[in-house]
Parts: C-alpha cells; structure tokens; sequence
C-alpha cells in the first residue's frame, strides 16, 4: 500500500494514512494526503471525506526528525488549507493518540469523531516548541482562552471522553468501529445538511478574553516555578494571547514567529535531542529482537526499607504479586505500614480508588525467611550498602531460587560481579538499580555483569518499559552512570565553599541553571549525617555535625531554619566554614561569577562522563543524560550534560578544566581536538 489510499463508500471518500510506526506527518505523508485530497475534492461523485489513519494510532505529529532540516513543499500548513478549505465536509477519525501536527490535522477538518481510546493533545511543548500549525489559533476558539492555557504549556494528552466534554472531538465512535462509524457519521452530516464548521471562523469563545492582558499575567504568575528554565510555556502564552487579540491569519502569522525563534534556540534542540535520546536507551546493540526477555509474573523483594518498599510498589501497580522479606517482624510490618500510606495518600488526592488500595496491599505477601522466594520469577535484594552482607544474601539464594529465576540487586556503588560471583548462576545475577523514591523516579538502571547472559540483560530492559521506567544500560563499575558522574558536582561544590562564594551563592546557580535545588540546599533536606557518615576525615560536614547542625531536620545546617522549614543564611555557619578553610590553607580568594560556578560544579561532570563511555561503562552519550535528567533532574532543556559540553564548546571545557586543576579525559581531549562531539 502507498502512504495515502483512497477510496469512495456511498459518496464519502475515505483517504487513509499508513506510515508506521505512528503516521508523522513527513514530506511522503504530507504529499499523499495532500494528492489524495485533491482528488476526492475534485471528485463529483464525493460528497464528504474522511480522515483516517491504519496502524496504531492516528498522526502522532510533525516528524521531529525533519526539524532543523530544509522543509520539502508541501509543507504541513499547505496540506491543512487544502483541507480547511474542502467544499466538502471532512471528518478526522482518530485511534491511538493524535498529538501535535496530528491533533492539529484534526482541528482543520469540519468534524472530529474518536474512539474512546484514544487520546488527543498538543505536547510540542516537552519538545520544546508551541503548536506550529495552527494548534494555538484553534485550541482556544473551541476551549476557551483559559483551558487552552492550561492544556498547551500542559502538554498532556487528553482522553476522548474528556475531550468530547471539552468540545476537543464532536462525537465518539463505538471501539473497532471507527471507520465504519466516521462514514455513518459523514453521511449523516450530509443528510442533515450541517455547515461545513471551520474552528478558525469561530471567535465566541475568544472574544471573552480580549483586552484582558491580566489573564496572561496570572497564569505565569502561577507557574513561575514550573516553567523556571524553559521559553516554550511563555511563546506559548504570547501566542494563545494573539488568539484572543488577533484576526485568525495574524494570529498565525505571530504564532509562526514564536514558533521560529523556538525551533531555533538551544533549548528545543536539547529537548528534541532527548526525545530520540530516550528512545534509543532502550536498544542495546548486541541484543537484538531474536533474544526473548523472561516472563515476570513474581517478584520477590528483600529488604522493606524505603528503598525495598519504593522498589515493590512498582510491581504492584502493573498487577504483579511482591513477596516482600525482612529480617524481623516490625521492620516487615513498618515497611508494610509506609506502603500502605503510601498509596491512601494517592488515593485522598483522587489518584487511585479505595479499592486498588486494597488491591495492591493484597498482592503483597510478607515474609520473614528468604525461602519464601523459591517460586519468584526476579528476586531483587535492596539491603543496605555491604558488600558482604549482599554476598551473603546471594549465596543463600542460590540454595533457594528456582532455576532461571532472575537474581537482582539494587546496590547504588558496589560491584555487581563480585556480588553474582557469590552464587553458582553468575549468569543469572544483574543490577537493577532503582532510584529513590524508587516509585517515583523514572530512571532505571539496568547493570550488566561480565557473565550475565542475554536474555537476562533483555529481560531488565523490557521490566522497566513494562513498569514505566526508562531504562539505561550500565556495565559494572563503581557508583554506574548517574551516581558516578554526578559525584564531582558535591566535590567541587565542598571545595568551592572554601574558597570564597557561600553557600546561597553556589545553590543559587545551580537552582538558576535549572535544577530543582542546589548541592547544600540537599544535603540539608537528606541531613548532614545521613551524607558522608561513613567518613572518618575531618570535613566540612563534620564540623558542622559538631557544631549540632543536622539540616532542615533540626533546624540548622548549612542554612538557618524557622518553624516553616524557611532559610536563611547562617553567620554561624560562615564562620565554621571560615575556620575550616583556613584549616586546610585554603585562601578566600572571594566571590564568583554564576557562569564560574556553573563551569566548576558542572563541566567535572562532563569530564566524567567522557570516562565513562571510555571505559565502556555506558553504551552511549546520550544514555549517560538521560541517566543524569531521569536520576538526577538535570534540566532537559540543556539537554543533559554530555549534550550541554557539546553545546558550550568542548575545548572551553578542556581549558576550564586545566584550570582547576582537573585532568580532561582523553576522550574528551580526542573530540576537542578534532573537532567532534559527544551527541552529535
Ligand atoms: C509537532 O507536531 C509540531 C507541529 O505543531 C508544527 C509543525 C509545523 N516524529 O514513543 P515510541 C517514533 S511536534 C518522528 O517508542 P509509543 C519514535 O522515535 C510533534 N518520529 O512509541 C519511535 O521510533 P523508534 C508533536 C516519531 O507507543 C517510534 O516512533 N508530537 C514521532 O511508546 C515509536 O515511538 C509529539 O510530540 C514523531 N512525531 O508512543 C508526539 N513520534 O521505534 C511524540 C514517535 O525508531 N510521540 N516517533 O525508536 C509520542 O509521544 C509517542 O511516540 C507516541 C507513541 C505516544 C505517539
């Protein structure tokens, strides 16, 4: 079949779409829809025309891979006119999601009917851009200003029931039935003599917002926090705001505008880099479809701890019973207890029913012997950081787990192959290692040991797909990816404090690159002698241990704290500080410039990184950001470290880093010698 198919049924032609995997609409979807459509309008025989796509889903937008590249005529507004424009009326009939470019295919035909499947929206701004083709003109005139607002910088497809009650779609159709349905529908439309219904004609619902620039100023005064970082949500704004203010075709004239100056900057690059960057994690080149990943319908847990508990609720949220073993009865029934809080706070906020409470807690099956888990399918140990407790727990297993089972351990640091070497099924034995909270964080990474075999390595790659995570890849070595490479930002910034900038100074730039805190900021949320405790030198941290500051947790650490967990800064702790400095002979050399702080805290990382993917430790560049955006909360509009050093210039990094004293990896050296980067 070609990309675009026509034929006529009773008067109505149904053109319909296929090109897998999700219908983007590239040059060769945009010109066979394009042709197909000219024909049925210049048909005698058509009456009405119906949109519709074959495989899984309906247009899943633009093809992001065309961005930055010429665009080949006929571009994706001239194919939309071309339908706007149709005498005829013409029905969109979507399955599967119609997203961006799709959903705003679906806004320039007359009529919109959707399976209750499926889903619609406009989520350009995790790529971020704002709804190039019309999506901020049309969204708000039949929504409204405010609910367009919301559901634009929102990015969130909407579910088609919903959509109906926002006036998104006009009808559902019955599930299966779509084409069959969207042809009764149009020849209805005929029958009954409806108008043709451009959305771009409607103003009703725009007219009540303008003149009203408050509306505007509200809504990024609400969000201020969410957006912090990002220029997409404020384009988006300015164009909803020329919706209301504008006549249709300047609308799209500004939309455009602010559209380009997105399309261009460094932030969309980064986040449309990350989008394949995420998807390409998944693939690991030496495993390819003919190795089949282990069914998991058990899993066993050891250790209910925040970690084990975390680890467990995972599972139970895609049906899959947890064996959970403690040592002892009221760790097993505390661990138990959190779970359970756990999910009834979810449900208080209306995420989950009282009844999936139940649900889950019931496929949980306590145990206080490792022996319950001769049946499991994957067993995962998250005790504490031993080695030679995890040794223990894996020899043990040995005698116990069934053959073939999967013998996991969560360890964050240790090394997993001395760990399998403990059972006599080394081959069986891989990391997966969760990060905290293990329910919440969507990083997964799944660590390779020299004997793990394939299917074993294939069967943690597709567990973190089946349970919402993303998968990275690690081989064996010390802290794997994220840890490893984001351990120099905490270094850096304890020798950095010596120098000169506080503590503010140094989490203010590193909140004002766009992480959610800065390195003491957290170090006083996890509590000062939660980090660093198993050291036995003089730190910075132990003399603030000494000097009774905790962090938020009693009030005092690096910062002062009221009643309300508020900070400010300390002059007890500059003075501390003062005196460990001078200590170690450390000269206050005074203030820096946020761009010196950034440089110092963050091209380590990138460094590090480059040693990462030589040794082989992770497969590719891009898993490495994707590890440190997911686990870390490195903000995706940089696009990741290893994506960020390609962007400043890896010879300024080279440079920065002698400076500090830092030795650049050789890699890094390599690629800023000639002149080639890391994700490009
Ligand atoms: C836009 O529309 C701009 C317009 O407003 C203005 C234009 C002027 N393009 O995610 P999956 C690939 S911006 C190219 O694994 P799922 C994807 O890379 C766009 N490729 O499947 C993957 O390839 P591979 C607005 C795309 O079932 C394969 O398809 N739209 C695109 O988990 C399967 O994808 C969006 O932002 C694309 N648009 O999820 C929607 N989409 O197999 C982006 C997917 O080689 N897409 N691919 O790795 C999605 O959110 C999900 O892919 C979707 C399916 C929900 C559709």
């Amino acid at each position: 079949m070609t990309v675009a198919a026509l034929e006529v049924v009773n008067a109505v032609a149904v053109v319909t779409i296929d090109s897998p995997p999700v219908n983007a609409l590239g040059f060769a979807v945009r010109q066979g829809m394009d042709a197909a459509f000219r024909e049925a309008i210049a048909d005698d025989g058509v009456k009405a025309i119906v949109l519709i796509c074959a495989g899984r889903t309906f247009f899943a937008g633009a093809d992001i891979s065309e961005f930055g590249k010429p665009v080949q005529k006929p571009d994706l507004l001239d194919v939309l006119s071309t339908i706007e424009n149709s005498p005829k009326p013409v029905v969109a009939a979507i399955h599967g999601t119609a997203l961006g470019g799709g959903y705003e295919t679906a806004l320039v035909c007359h009529y919109r009917i959707a399976v209750p499947s499926a889903r619609v929206g406009l989520p350009e701004v995790n790529l971020g851009l704002l709804p190039g083709a019309g999506g901020t003109q049309r969204l708000p005139r039949i929504v409204g200003v405010e609910k367009a607002l919301d559901i634009i910088t929102g990015g969130k497809p909407i579910t088609a029931p919903k959509a109906l009650e926002l006036g998104m779609i006009d009808a559902l159709a019955q599930e299966g039935q779509l084409r069959e349905n969207a042809i009764a529908f149009a020849q209805q439309i005929l029958s009954e003599g409806r108008p043709l219904q451009r959305v771009r004609d409607r103003q009703d619902l725009v007219e009540p917002a303008r003149g009203k620039p408050e509306i505007y100023e509200a809504f990024l005064a609400k969000n201020a926090q969410a957006f912090r970082g990002f220029k997409a949500p404020y384009n988006i704004v300015k164009a909803i705001e020329a919706a209301a203010e504008l006549p249709f075709d300047e609308g799209m004239e500004r939309e455009k505008e602010l559209f380009i100056e997105l399309h261009d900057g460094t932030e969309s690059a980064a986040q449309r880099y990350y989008f394949f960057a995420e998807r390409e994690a998944a693939r690991v080149p030496d495993i390819g479809k003919d190795v089949k990943p282990l069914p998991i319908a058990s899993v066993g847990v050891i250790g209910a701890g925040t970690m084990g508990g975390g680890i467990a609720m995972n599972f139970l949220n895609v049906g899959i019973p947890v064996t959970l073993v403690e040592m002892s009865e009221a760790a097993l029934e505390r661990g138990i207890a959190i779970i359970r809080k756990n999910y009834e706070n979810s449900a208080r906020k209306g995420r989950m029913s009282a009844e999936a409470v139940e649900q889950r807690m019931a496929a949980i099956t306590p145990a206080l012997d490792l022996s319950a888990l001769a049946n499991v399918d994957l067993i995962i140990e998250a005790v504490y950081e031993e080695i030679s407790v995890k040794k223990d727990i894996f020899a043990k297993l040995d005698a116990i787990a069934r053959p073939g089972a999967v013998l996991a351990s969560n360890t964050s640091f240790l090394d997993l192959d001395e760990i399998a070497a403990a059972t006599k099924r080394p081959e069986d034995v891989l990391g997966l290692h969760f990060f905290s909270p293990a329910n919440v964080m969507r990083l997964l990474e799944v660590v390779r040991g020299a004997t793990t075999r394939k299917e074993i390595v294939a069967t943690g790659m597709a567990l973190a797909q089946k349970i919402g995570k993303v998968a990275v890849l690690s081989g064996v070595g010390y802290g794997f990816i994220a840890n490893r490479v984001m351990t120099g930002r905490m270094i850096q910034a304890n020798a950095l404090v010596l120098e000169g900038p506080t503590p503010a100074e140094i989490d203010r730039a590193i909140y004002d690159y766009g992480f959610a805190m800065g390195p003491f900021q957290m170090i006083d949320l996890v509590g000062l002698d939660v980090i660093g405790r198993d050291s036995q030198e003089r730190t910075l941290a132990g003399d603030l241990i000494k000097a009774g500051r905790l962090g938020q947790k009693n009030g005092a650490g690096f910062y002062d704290y009221d009643e309300r967990r508020n900070a400010t800064t300390s002059p007890v702790v500059a003075d501390i500080i003062g005196e460990f400095a001078a200590a170690n002979g450390v000269e206050n050399k005074g203030a820096l410039a946020s761009e010196k702080i950034i440089a110092r805290l963050l091209y380590p990382i990138v460094n590090e990184g480059a040693k990462v993917l030589e040794e082989g430790v992770a497969l590719r560049a891009s898993d490495i950001d994707v590890a440190c955006i997911l686990g870390y909360g490195w903000p995706v509009h940089t696009g990741g470290p290893m994506h960020w050093g390609d962007t400043v210039g890896l010879n300024k990094i080279v440079d920065e880093l002698r400076g500090m004293g830092i030795e650049p990896a050789k890699l890094l050296l390599e690629k800023a010698a000639n002149g080639t980067f890391f994700t490009r």
